[in-house]
């Protein structure tokens, strides 16, 4: 059996719920072909957040990592090309750190691709009406700090893997901001994961 390790965020901003951790937990234990799945819970904490999945790298020796982040307002799934080094946190983390201007690693690359297929999960997204996008750049908060250093360990390395954005969840109510059901996420998580097994 082969791992795919799937991340989600605690909540964090004063929300209650994180739709990532919401939408990867149901998938915990699942198995597609020969893959299994293990999901994990990140805190919204800069570095906690790293090391605790470079903890579960070593643990579980995926060959698939996805990790997942709410993008509150944004209006579609977002597919992470790159990742930055660089800390600049707009309000602090669930630990009270507000890194400003900061690098990562100051010994780091400045930025890597995600080892997703995004093109080919976007194209798959679109064909069933499901609102994706390829996105530039994953912010400068937790999730593109856990994306960065996701993307230092693994991109000499067999394993595929990268970062996905997802707007809220209708029971967040934010009657202003774009948002989708679970049922829509599920359907989009589905059909991600088994674009990345068919690529594998
Ligand atoms: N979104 C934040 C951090 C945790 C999350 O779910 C981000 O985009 O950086």
């Amino acid at each position: 059996m082969k791992i795919i390790l799937l991340t989600g965020f605690e909540p964090f901003g004063g929300e209650s719920i994180n739709p990532s951790w919401e939408l990867v937990k149901l998938f915990d234990n699942q198995v597609i072909n020969d893959y299994r799945i293990i999901s994990k819970e990140l805190p919204t904490v800069f570095y906690e957040s790293s090391a605790l999945l470079l903890k579960y790298l070593k643990e579980y020796e995926p060959r698939i990592v996805l990790c997942f982040g709410q993008a509150g307002g944004s209006n579609s799934i977002r597919l992470e090309r790159v990742a930055v080094n660089v800390n600049d946190a707009r309000i602090p983390d669930n630990k009270g750190n507000q890194p400003l201007d900061e690098l990562i690693d100051s010994n780091g690359s400045v930025a890597y691709f995600t080892k997703l297929p995004i093109r080919l999960i976007y194209d798959k997204l679109t064909d069933n009406n499901l609102p994706v996008s390829i996105s530039l750049s994953a912010g400068s908060y937790v999730c593109n700090h856990v994306f960065y250093q996701l993307m230092q360990v693994i991109h000499d390395k067999d394993i595929i893997g990268g970062f996905i954005h997802i707007p809220y969840l209708n029971i967040q109510n934010k009657p202003n901001h774009f948002n989708m059901s679970m049922d829509e996420l599920q359907k989009a998580l589905d059909i991600i994961l088994k674009s990345i097994i068919d690529y594998d």
